[in-house]
């Protein structure tokens, strides 16, 4: 391989959020082993000629322990290059991590990232709510991307390391890790749901597919029907045999288990408390005219049932249940995958949507329907979770949702509502949310108007559990409990 170190010793930029090096996992003093990552994004972006580390959920969970344990973070930085660079890996170091910044070409992006990755993986992993296309001219593409990527994790491990690859992208680069590192300790986490046999089994590349993963020694998902899904088809397409939690495939013991994902509750907490959030929440009330606030965040997915949150909206207004001049709904949609048709396809209907709600049911000054289609600064996504009365989470099928986790460590008051489909992974430890079934408008309908005259006192019994159950189970109790396993 023609590793390029072009970029050594580049990326002294700053971190944009300070990391808390505190809370990393806390593993014991014989786990002490490197940890090297492998995800299809780097933790880190170029922004000015300058390496800064990006903010997200995954960063701050793994982060402190590479800063402490030292590592290697494997990942595409973002760029595509136009000519084909199929194995340009440039190595630097930032904060004392390596960074291996694999590359990718517009025919990867075409056929690995928009084609199998997000029209093939993404439909089928999410129930098929659009239909998977499964053309074989991705799939080899998709092969080569993730042997790229192992190849990158087998250069900058040895093996003593722990390998950790990230979500639906590079399920095959567990296999491809272990033809070169037998005896390494590898990991693999789903970041979104695993279908049951029957679905999956329709993938023309299942077996390759499982048996890709399965060079994993311990297998994580968002919830336990997540792993017994994996399992059971496991031992249905391929030579694996075993229980839903443990596997045993080409003579090593494999664990499968749930390992539900969070957030770092205290930095949302806090941050929640500051004057700048405060303000920001105030302002959003003062130029919503004081009205009572309805409030989705998402990116624009066709998995997160923005459209049919619109619709129930749209009925209650309908039904005289609500009215524009005291209540509204605000959306802020993250641009996300626009290249795929099916996600430019869900911004028309919506757009259409949020035009012929207001246009049926605004008055001039008090629309229905405050829609950005953009991402916010995180302040002022604070500012929203705050300003909001009730937060209404209601995708189709979701791995977890942390969405929602956001928005009840950010009501440090406890009052709020929290409106949240059954079928986001989030719904198993947040039991005193609303729960919905998304397909149900008129079940929606109901728990949007329930969520917005709790009484404060069921509000608050509502918001203190749920806020119990966030901070009790953060993104350090995810990454330290898999790691854990990882490294027995
Ligand atoms: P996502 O599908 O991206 O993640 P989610 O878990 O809700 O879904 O995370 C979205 C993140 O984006 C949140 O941290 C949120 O704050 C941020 N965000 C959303 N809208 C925003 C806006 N308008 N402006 C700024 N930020 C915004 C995948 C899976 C999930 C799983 C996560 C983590 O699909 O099910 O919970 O990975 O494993």
């Amino acid at each position: 391989m023609s590793t390029s170190l072009a970029k050594q010793g580049v990326g002294k930029g700053r971190v944009a959020r300070p990391i808390d090096t505190r809370k990393g996992p806390r593993l014991g003093k014989s786990a002490r082993r490197r940890l090297v990552v492998v995800a299809n994004r780097l933790p880190v972006r170029e922004v000015e000629g300058r390496w800064k580390t990006s903010p997200g959920g995954l960063v701050s969970a793994i982060y402190p322990f590479l800063m402490d344990r030292g590592g290697a973070w494997v990942g595409w930085d973002g760029s595509v290059s136009t000519e084909d660079h199929a194995d340009d890996i440039s190595q630097f170091t930032h904060d004392g991590i390596q960074i291996c910044s694999v590359s990718l070409s517009q025919s990867d992006m075409d056929s690995f990232y928009y084609g199998f990755s997000n029209e093939t993986l993404w439909p089928l992993y999410h129930d098929a709510i659009r239909t998977p296309r499964y053309h074989r001219k991705w799939w080899h593409p998709y092969r080569e991307v993730n042997r790229r990527f192992a190849r990158a994790a087998v250069e900058s491990s040895s093996d003593h390391d722990l390998i950790w690859v990230q979500d639906y992208q590079l399920q095959l680069a567990p296999g491809f890790i272990r033809e070169s590192r037998p005896n390494a300790r590898i990991g693999y986490f789903n970041h979104i749901p695993f279908p049951p046999e029957e679905l999956f089994g329709k993938l023309p590349w299942r077996a390759q597919i499982l048996e890709g993963i399965l060079g994993a020694d311990v297998i994580g998902f968002q919830t336990k029907l997540g792993a017994q899904n994996f399992s059971r088809a496991a031992r249905r397409y391929t030579s694996a045999k075993g229980s839903d939690t443990q596997l045993e495939f080409q003579g090593r013991t494999i664990e499968v288990d749930a390992f539900p994902i969070s957030i770092d509750f205290d930095r949302y907490s806090e941050a929640a408390a500051t004057e700048e959030a405060l303000s920001h929440a105030s302002k959003l009330r003062e130029n919503l005219g004081g009205r009572r606030i309805l409030l989705g965040v998402d990116r624009l997915d066709y998995t997160k049932g923005v459209d049919i949150r619109l619709k129930a909206f749209e009925e209650l207004l309908k039904q005289g249940r609500m009215n524009v001049k005291d209540t509204c709904l605000v959306q802020v949609a993250v641009p996300t995958r626009e290249a795929v048709e099916d996600y430019a396809e869900l911004r028309s209907t919506v757009e259409e949507l949020v035009g012929r709600i207001n246009g049926e049911y605004g008055q001039l000054g008090q629309a229905a329907v405050h829609y950005v289609y953009r991402s916010v600064p995180w302040m002022e996504l604070l500012g929203c979770y705050l300003a909001a009365d009730a937060m209404v989470v209601t995708p189709f099928r979701d791995g977890m949702n942390l969405v929602a986790k956001e928005y009840v460590a950010c009501r440090n008051d406890n009052t709020g509502a929290l409106v949240l489909s059954e079928f986001a992974g989030a719904s198993l430890e947040l039991k005193k949310a609303l729960l919905v079934n998304p397909h149900d408008i008129d079940g929606m309908a109901d728990a949007m108007q329930h969520a917005l005259t709790l009484s404060p006192a069921e509000a608050k019994r509502r918001m203190s559990s749920m806020r119990r159950t966030v901070q009790s189970h953060t993104v350090y109790n995810w990454s330290d409990s898999f790691l854990r396993v990882l490294s027995a």
